[in-house]
């Protein structure tokens, strides 16, 4: 069902502090930059690899609001991972399949994410405490190298 780590998403107060942070620690280059309304959140997206169906990402996540997710996240734990993001060939069927298993599900239809892509949340409770995102790329065949 997985076909790669398409991203880890962390939750930080300073977006253009935590670029700077990973760019130069890691030697990572952004690759997109998005604020993403629906979801509460003002993100990048740093670039790691390439994979099948499409690439593997460190995405930093700043909250728009306190209300948000990540504007509880923080305010709850603080700074650090807030969920981890699986590449898969279609998310529909995925979310479809997972939700057979008994697992909740976070949204009822795909909703938009980082780089056109299409994506699903999964209880962070059904899933061994992690926050679980399914992500469709927008152009899987293309990306693959
Ligand atoms: C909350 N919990 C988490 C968590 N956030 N556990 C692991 N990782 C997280 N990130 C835990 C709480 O500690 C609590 O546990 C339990 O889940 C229920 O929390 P709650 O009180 O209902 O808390 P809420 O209201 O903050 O909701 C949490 C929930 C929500 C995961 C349902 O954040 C959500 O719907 N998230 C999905 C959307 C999202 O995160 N969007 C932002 C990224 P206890 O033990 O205290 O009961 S958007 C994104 O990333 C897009 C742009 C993309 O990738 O393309």
């Amino acid at each position: 069902m997985f076909m790669r780590i398409d991203h880890i998403g962390i939750a930080c107060h300073d977006l253009e502090e935590k670029i700077e942070l990973f760019s130069r620690t890691f030697e990572l280059t952004v690759v997109a930059r998005e604020v993403n309304e629906e979801q509460g959140v003002k993100e990048a997206m740093l670039h790691i690899a390439d994979g099948e169906g499409g690439g593997s990402y460190i995405q930093l996540l700043e909250p728009l609001s306190e209300e948000s997710p990540v504007g509880k996240f923080l305010a709850r734990r603080g700074e650090g991972v807030h969920h981890v993001a699986f590449g898969v060939p279609d998310v529909a069927d995925a979310m479809h399949k997972i939700k057979e298993k008994g697992v909740r599900l976070l949204d009822e239809r795909p909703r938009h994410g980082s780089m056109g892509s299409e994506i699903a949340f999964l209880h962070p409770k059904d899933v061994g405490g992690m926050l679980t995102e399914l992500v469709q790329a927008v152009t899987p065949v293309q990306n693959v190298k």
